[in-house]
């Protein structure tokens, strides 16, 4: 049975960046940083910091604009990113809408098609609405790219894998084709799908990378959150002023949080990937389904760039039921052990109707166009024991196609 395959899921895959455990452990934690010498960073919860003489302080004045807490997530997660800066905001789109204000009426957004559905909302409904001359195109495919840049492009926006149809786009070259367009345009990779621990979008020419922390990175399901990593001076000057200026930034008790999740992540996604793997070739081997989408397997279109560019895979797949809407709806009504919610990468397993939940903001043209059709499931495979994942699924799936 494909579930009992041997599965050494991270053969061919980019090697794994080296000391990402030590430095997700580490960086941002140092105890001498405190005169309690804690090797548990402590939660600091004071909005404001008292100055020597006006203007003179150490180092903090308002929790909008700095927070000690807050400061050591960002700084484990810039290493983690192989960054020199990252900003943390209150939630994914907090961090699309602060990158996006580094940009003003006119100036021209190119957006990967297929992406989340808030971001395709906000791009949109309140970017356009305010002058942005916002284009959306299908990135996977260079010669589309080459043809979708403006002499006003200023912002290319890559989802991969993308949300929810699981497209891989190929970093590199994209970022390669942009900047000999204009060096000065900036190419942002969404990395929630794959968080920092499997891929490194700053190492293959992206100037911003940006996470929902509310998935992997932070990875329990209890804290809404966004980071922000570059390595660009400039855009992080303006980037820390936008920050404080617009004011969305994150709670000190969900940095702490997020903090906290960060030291487990390369534990976490390693597993994800396992169980995720066995659970794609079990549906991939079930006449009962059409097609699984997931980039660690080898029918997937982009399996060898995927491979190319990533140290492995996280826990999303995608795949068609056979049959209508009223199939997907009893495979997802009758799952036990996936809780049927909305976002992904905690340890928990959740699955989801992409066009009726996460996607529904989208149009249905649009939605039709990127195969977010009625059939189409979206899991997160969490950290459960395999043979209960894959058992679970076994039960929807009878339950949704009863044998006659
Ligand atoms: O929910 P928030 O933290 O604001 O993040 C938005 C976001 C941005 N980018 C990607 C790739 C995402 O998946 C999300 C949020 N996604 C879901 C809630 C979801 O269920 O797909």
């Amino acid at each position: 049975m494909a579930s009992h395959m041997q599965n050494d899921s991270s053969a061919g895959f980019l090697h794994e960046f080296k000391s990402f455990a030590t430095d997700a452990i580490h960086v941002g934690s140092e105890p001498e940083q405190w005169n309690s010498m804690a090797v548990v960073p402590p939660i600091s919860l004071s909005t404001t910091f008292k100055q020597h003489s006006p203007g003179k302080h150490a180092g903090f004045e308002y929790s909008r604009s700095g927070n000690p807490t807050r400061n050591c997530l960002e700084r484990a997660v810039a290493a983690l990113d192989g960054a020199k800066y990252c900003l943390a905001v209150a939630s994914g789109l907090a961090a699309s809408l602060t990158i996006t204000h580094l940009f003003k009426a006119g100036d021209g957004i190119l957006s990967m098609n297929d992406v989340y559905g808030g971001t395709n909302r906000y791009f949109r409904k309140i970017a356009a609405e305010v002058g942005l001359d916002v284009s959306f195109a299908d990135l996977t495919n260079l010669e589309v790219l080459k043809a979708a840049l403006k002499p006003n492009t200023k912002m290319v926006w890559i989802e991969t894998p993308t949300n929810p149809t699981m497209k891989v786009v190929d970093i590199r070259a994209c970022a390669d084709i942009v900047h000999e367009h204009n060096k000065d345009t900036i190419v942002v990779v969404d990395n929630t799908f794959m968080s920092a621990y499997f891929q490194r979008p700053l190492a293959l020419g992206a100037d911003i990378c940006m996470y929902s922390a509310t998935k992997y990175m932070n990875g329990h399901s209890d804290v809404v959150m966004g980071l922000i990593s570059l390595n660009r001076e400039d855009l992080n000057e303006r980037l820390t002023f936008l920050q404080n200026a617009l004011g969305a930034v994150p709670s000190p008790f969900d940095c702490y949080m997020c903090n906290r999740g960060l030291k487990t992540l390369h534990l976490r996604m390693k597993q994800h990937f396992k169980n995720a793997l066995a659970a794609a070739q079990f549906l991939e081997a079930d006449p009962r389904v059409d097609k699984v989408i997931f980039p660690g397997l080898p029918s997937h279109p982009q399996h060898e760039l995927t491979k190319k560019q990533c140290t492995g895979c996280p826990g999303m797949i995608t795949f068609y039921i056979k049959g209508k809407l009223e199939h997907a709806t009893a495979f997802l009504s009758n799952l036990k052990l996936f809780a049927l919610a909305e976002s992904l990468g905690g340890y928990e397993s959740l699955a989801e109707h992409p066009a009726i939940m996460t996607h529904a903001s989208v149009c249905e043209n649009e939605r039709k166009e990127l195969g977010i059709s009625d059939t189409l499931i979206r899991l997160s495979v969490g950290l459960e024991d395999e043979e209960d994942i894959i058992a679970d699924i076994e039960q929807a799936l009878s339950a949704a196609h009863p044998k006659k």
